[in-house]
């Protein structure tokens, strides 16, 4: 019987052992997930009922910029017009654009003033 009890000791001991080191791999492979795209130049869009808070927005070209929508109040988030950009309020995303002038638009039905919520992004 004693016999019996410490070889399921050791056996739950080596079971126990085991898990811990399949956690840790886990753990590894997980904390090893690629690097965020990382920009050096941030934006941030502030959007209250019913405009932006800039008529224009300036960013530079071919250079990864961090975009980020502020809700000052309301829902609102925007879209770059031509670029397949969206971005809720609330989030940050970072773009690479050409130079041009886009525009921006609330891509969030937001009521009354929805449709006069644009404004630019100057890209140079
Ligand atoms: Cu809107």
């Amino acid at each position: 019987m004693q016999r019996k009890i410490a070889y399921f000791l050791t056996l739950t001991a080596l079971v126990l052992a085991l898990s811990a080191c399949g956690g840790n791999d886990n753990k590894e492979s997980g904390n090893s997930a690629p690097a965020a795209e990382s920009a050096s130049t941030e934006v941030v869009i502030k959007a209250a009922s019913w405009e932006f808070d800039e008529a224009e927005y300036a960013i530079p070209k071919d250079t990864p910029v961090q975009l980020t929508v502020e809700n000052l109040s309301g829902a609102h988030g925007i879209e770059i017009i031509g670029q397949d950009i969206e971005i809720r309020g609330g989030k940050s995303e970072v773009v690479t654009l050409p130079a041009g002038t886009y525009e921006i638009k609330c891509n969030i039905q937001c009521g009354t003033g929805h449709t006069k919520m644009t404004a630019k992004l100057v890209v140079s």
